[in-house]
């Protein structure tokens, strides 16, 4: 591992610097020979599909896509650590829970079914009927069946995935929080009344064609490394790349192919974006109008396009004629000037696409920031033309997937009624549970069992103390894993850990070895299928697990459960039947590449409530949690008589906005290594990165130990202790450190409106020196 150190990386993304990474990787999980072998069938016609994230791959033209951040994914699957039940029970959970992430992660891949035991604070080793039995036990003796959650991560492959919501509406509700409340819901909701489609409108194939491609909020050198061969591509074709982030991110500045020897030996590298527009954290809005604001002078408005294909376009001229500069600026941190740069790149550009990840959707006001960039690509009639389209780069590997197969909370009632219409139940209509409607139903006692397919919900969700306290209040926890997290040490009255098969394992059934099917950020859905040996021979697959439960549960079921598992192709024919889309899914998917869903708006048909593309007109937001913080805090002084001119105790009273990141080596929760090195940081993970002049007025030395303390105006203490203070380029009042540690300073209800997604880009905080500090 290494020392904890801070030093400016110089090196381009990619480079020797990945491959180094890679036998680091290697080495350290001992499997440098299955790796290579397990790396080379990453993303090929008859091997797996990545675990790591959606974006698309072009597995029919290129040999092997080179990807540091897959190769971890697919090493830490692959591990030879193994967290047996006498491993995990050398220690008391108590114990456990207070492990770094990191330590969690280091125990390796789990090999049995595990109860917790009250008697001795430990886990131990129990049989998958007796595991089965408990489950169906708990959920059978609920007074309703809306009392159970049942909780999906994006790594669920679409058949588990549809079995698993056949059974919990077969059980009899619709209380499916996902991941994907926590990450592309507003993207979701924001354009399906922009464009009537939830999903990214793009293919690979436009990235091809575009001349211009914005980046907003998104990171791709360290969690969306392949996206960087398209990005490295449209840079050398001469298309213009524009990065709205209020870091500027080495994966966005320069780029070397560790597959292009010449770059790797002239230590040359591409240059990725063109500009870099360093807005203040959640100044995204205002950003956009500001530069649509501009193209209206320009007349750079596709009118032909704005007059057939959408509606509001008056109210949203009115709205950014009237809208200050101003406030403008002082929101976005931009000058009126550096907007009309992208304004003039924007309007002169044939074919446009807008990229967008965590740092648009996580914040209150993501649903209108999502919306804002549709309108931007509107008004240049840049959607449903070839090169040209809206591009949200998802996150987990099939977390967009798990939504299609009806991984979702508010089911349409035409699906409802092809469920009923297949299997003869009456699925439940009424809404259920997301993410944040879970946590607060199980603090209240409204739901008392929680079950897990995947993830890591007591680290990945908002407010850990109130989360926490919600899970322990369950009379039972499950959850499906490959590997020991937190969550598992976060426990209700009774708790399961039950062990999967990973993608990349071998899942043999009755009828042979199975393939599993996943759908990218691009709606391709294709297959993949494991080569390594399983973990342990205990393991279930996920498909398996469900259908087991559901037998056990649902003893009167007319669904042919056991019979489905036996060969997953016929549980691709179910899927048939209830999808229209998925006509013919067994023999399409089978077709080298797979196949592409219907996107209706890449056609221009707007599957909307009026049949156009639709204008939003939106505010820039001035009363967000950071917002009221900062009139508070402004406020209070005033009361305590505190001048403008005070010294450096009033300073540091100052309410930052933070915004919360991934490190380079950690796959959300899991943390693989301690640096995060295109940022410079080595063997720590506890830093906050702060402007630093910002850092000097407020009276903090660099390298500092602080705590960051929550400023939300409910008055709740929530405190992340012990960060050190890093210099970094951001602007002024903003500050970022890595999740999962800074989750307990998210309040529950500090989310985005419409789409309940934490606001974990924009959360207020106050700096105090950290007690005991050197
Ligand atoms: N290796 C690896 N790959 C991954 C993951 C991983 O953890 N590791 N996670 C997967 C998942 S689930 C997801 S959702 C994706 C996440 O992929 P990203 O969306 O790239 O994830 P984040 O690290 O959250 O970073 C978002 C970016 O937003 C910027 N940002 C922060 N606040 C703001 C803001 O207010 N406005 C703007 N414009 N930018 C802002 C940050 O500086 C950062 O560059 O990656 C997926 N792929
Ligand atoms: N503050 C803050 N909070 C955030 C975010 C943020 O940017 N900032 N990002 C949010 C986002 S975008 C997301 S997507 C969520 C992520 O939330 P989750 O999806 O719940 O979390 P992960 O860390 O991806 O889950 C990792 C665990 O999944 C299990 N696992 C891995 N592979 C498999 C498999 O094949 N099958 C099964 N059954 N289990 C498996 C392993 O046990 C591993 O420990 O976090 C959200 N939380
Ligand atoms: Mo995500």
């Amino acid at each position: 591992m290494s020392e904890a150190k801070i030093q400016v990386y110089k090196g381009p993304a990619g480079g020797w610097g990945a491959l180094r990474s890679v036998a680091h990787q290697l080495l350290q999980h001992r499997i440098a020979l299955k790796g290579a072998r397990t790396l080379l069938s990453a993303n090929q016609p008859d091997g797996f599909d990545c675990p790591g994230c959606a974006w698309p791959d072009r597995q029919h033209t290129s040999s092997f896509e080179f990807c540091e951040n897959g190769v971890k994914a697919v090493a830490a699957e692959a591990t030879a650590d193994r967290a047996t039940p006498e491993r995990i029970g050398q220690h008391t959970v108590s114990e456990l829970r207070s492990w770094t992430d990191h330590d969690l992660e280091a125990l390796g891949r789990l090999t049995e079914p595990l109860a917790y035991d009250a008697t001795t604070d430990r886990y131990r080793r129990l049989s998958w009927d007796e595991a089965f039995a408990t489950v169906a036990r708990h959920l059978q003796a609920l007074p309703s069946p809306d009392e159970a959650i049942f909780y999906t991560s994006g790594r669920t492959s679409n058949e588990a995935a549809f079995l698993y919501q056949l059974f919990v509406r077969e059980f009899g509700t619709n209380n499916f929080p996902d991941c994907s409340n926590m990450c592309h819901e507003p993207s979701g909701v924001g354009m399906k009344a922009s464009v009537g489609v939830g999903k990214g409108t793009v293919t690979l194939d436009d990235f091809e064609l575009a001349d211009c491609l914005l980046i907003f909020g998104q990171n791709p050198g360290t969690n969306h490394p392949r996206m960087l061969g398209e990005l490295r591509a449209a840079s050398r074709r001469g298309a213009r790349i524009l990065s709205f982030n209020p870091m500027r991110e080495r994966g966005l500045e320069r780029f070397a192919d560790p597959q292009s020897p010449l770059e790797m030996l002239s230590g040359g590298a591409t240059p990725i974006a063109s500009d870099f527009y360093q807005l203040k954290v959640g100044g995204d809005i205002a950003v956009l109008k500001g530069i649509m604001k501009h193209l209206l002078t320009l007349e750079a408005v596709d009118h032909a396009f704005v007059a057939e294909h959408t509606t509001g376009f008056d109210a949203l001229k009115a709205d950014l004629e009237a809208e200050d500069w101003a406030r403008i600026e002082a929101e976005s941190g931009l000058t009126r000037e550096r907007l009309l740069q992208a304004a003039q790149v924007i309007a002169q550009a044939d074919k446009v696409i807008a990229c967008w990840g965590m740092g648009i959707t996580q914040h209150q006001h993501g649903v209108a920031a999502v919306q804002s960039i549709a309108n931007l690509l509107l008004v240049r009639g840049m959607v449903g033309k070839p090169g040209a389209g809206l591009c949200p780069v998802r996150g987990h590997s099939n977390v967009q997937g798990d939504r299609t197969m009806g991984i979702y909370e508010k089911p349409a009632p035409a699906f409802l009624d092809r469920l009923r219409d297949v299997y003869g139940f009456e699925p439940p209509r009424h809404e259920g549970f997301d993410t944040i409607g879970a946590i607060e139903a199980m603090r209240d006692g409204r739901a008392s069992v929680f079950f897990g397919m995947g993830g890591n919900f007591a680290a990945a969700t908002p407010d850990t103390p109130t989360t926490w306290a919600a899970l322990q209040r369950c009379a039972l926890t499950v959850h499906v894993a490959t590997k020991f997290n937190r969550s598992h040490t976060v426990h209700g009255r009774e708790a399961l850990v039950l062990p999967c098969l990973g993608r990349t394992e071998v899942d043999l059934q009755a009828s042979g070895a199975q393939h599993i099917s996943v759908e990218d950020s691009m709606s391709m859905v294709h297959l993949s299928a494991g080569i390594n040996a399983p973990a342990s021979p205990h393991l279930l697959s996920e498909p398996v697990v469900v259908a087991r439960l559901a037998a056990a549960t649902l003893p009167n079921s007319r669904v042919p459960w056991m019979w489905l598992v036996e060969d997953y192709g016929r549980i691709r024919d179910h899927i048939a039947q209830v999808f229209d889309e998925f006509a013919g899914f067994n023999e399409k998917v089978h077709r080298p590449g797979g196949f592409r869903l219907r996107n209706t708006a890449s056609e221009r048909v707007w599957a909307t409530a009026s049949g156009k593309a639709q204008f939003a007109v939106h505010g820039i937001p001035t009363d967000t949690l950071v917002h009221r913080a900062r009139k508070r805090s402004r406020r209070d002084e005033v009361d305590a008589g505190v001048g403008a001119d005070a010294g450096g105790d009033q300073a540091a009273e100052e309410v930052f906005a933070l915004t919360t990141v991934r490190a380079h080596d950690q796959y959300n929760t899991t943390v693989y290594g301690l640096d995060d090195r295109y940022r410079g940081v080595f063997g720590q993970r506890r830093v906050l990165f702060v402007n630093a002049q910002d850092r000097v007025r407020a009276g903090f030395d660099e390298g500092a130990w602080v705590d960051l303390i929550g400023a939300a105006p409910d008055d709740i203490e929530r405190v992340a202790p012990g960060f050190k203070l890093v210099d970094h380029d951001i602007p002024a009042g903003c500050v970022a450190a890595y999740y999962p540690e800074t989750n307990v300073l998210v309040p529950l209800d500090s989310h985005a409106v419409g789409a309940r997604t934490p606001a974990s880009k924009a959360i207020p905080i106050r700096l105090r020196l950290a007690k005991g500090a050197a």
